[in-house]
């Protein structure tokens, strides 16, 4: 006879560590030893980031694929926190933290920069950056842990005006948010764009953008880009990983025990 818990554990859904679709032709096409390394976990929106940079750059890289809560010796190696995303640049250097990460490769002068040369309209850029990091995914990962439904609508309200004042800042015409190209601030948020259909629509009904609206042509170009594509696994692969968050299983992840206790994201 089987026991009932036990049934119950098994047919919990936990994060995918192989990606498929689109996502894993490119990390086949990246298999090969490059000097610059890429320590990466399929499911991860911080990674895909930094994932997203390399391919509109087309910068030769090494994907490694790792599982950041198993923390192997070769990431500690790269990234004492064991988070991922981490690179290794050469025999010696590396470096961790997706915004870094991503100055780091806009420092390369490598490719299509993703900064405006401008200081000022950088500057602008690096603001808008910080309100997606600071505000726009705290309050994602608040709404999708929340448990109580009607804390969630809170929740939901607080995420939707975070994005509304993103926005409100961005070209009038985009589709993006400097105009007709993808540029940094586009690939900051890009990971949680494309999260809002896969993971908080059926987990916590997000709904679809007002049709016509400038956050409707937003988000699709985002989600038909083509590096987005590159980097994005099947439905699927998303559906599975963030269960343990929509259900706020104890000890998801570093990120979902700060956001529990109040603290700010590792
Ligand atoms: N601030 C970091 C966050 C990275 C992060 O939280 N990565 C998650 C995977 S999505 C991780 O490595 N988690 C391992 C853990 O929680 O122990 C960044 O921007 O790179």
């Amino acid at each position: 006879m089987t026991d009932a818990n036990q049934t119950n554990q098994t047919e919990k859904k936990t994060y995918h560590k192989k990606a498929t679709g689109n996502a894993l032709n490119t990390v086949k096409k990246h298999a090969k030893e490059e000097d610059l390394k890429l320590y990466g976990s399929c499911f991860c929106p911080f990674v895909q980031r930094v994932w997203i940079s390399l391919e509109i750059k087309q910068i030769p890289y090494q994907y490694i694929e790792v599982d950041p809560y198993k923390k192997p010796q070769s990431l500690l190696e790269v990234n004492p926190r064991g988070l991922v995303p981490a690179l290794r640049h050469g025999p010696t250097w590396s470096c961790h933290e997706s915004s870094v990460l991503m100055e780091y490769l806009e420092d390369l002068n490598v490719g299509q920069a993703l900064l405006p040369s401008n200081p000022q309209a950088r500057a602008t850029c690096r603001l808008w950056s910080d309100h997606i990091n600071r505000n726009i995914i705290p309050a994602f990962y608040r709404f999708l842990q929340e448990q109580d439904a009607q804390k969630q609508v809170t929740h939901a309200s607080e995420l939707q005006s975070e994005i509304d004042k993103l926005v409100a800042a961005a070209d009038p015409t985009g589709p993006f948010f400097l105009g007709p190209a993808m540029s940094f601030v586009d690939v900051q948020v890009a990971p949680w764009i494309i999260r809002l259909n896969r993971v908080l629509k059926p987990y916590r009904g997000w709904p679809e953008p007002e049709e016509g609206s400038r956050w409707a042509r937003w988000l699709k170009a985002v989600e038909e880009d083509e590096a987005v594509l590159a980097t994005t696994s099947g439905d699927e692969l998303y559906l599975d990983s963030y269960e343990r968050y929509a259900e706020n299983r104890p000890n998801t992840s570093q990120l979902a025990n700060a956001v529990n206790s109040g603290r700010g994201l590792p």
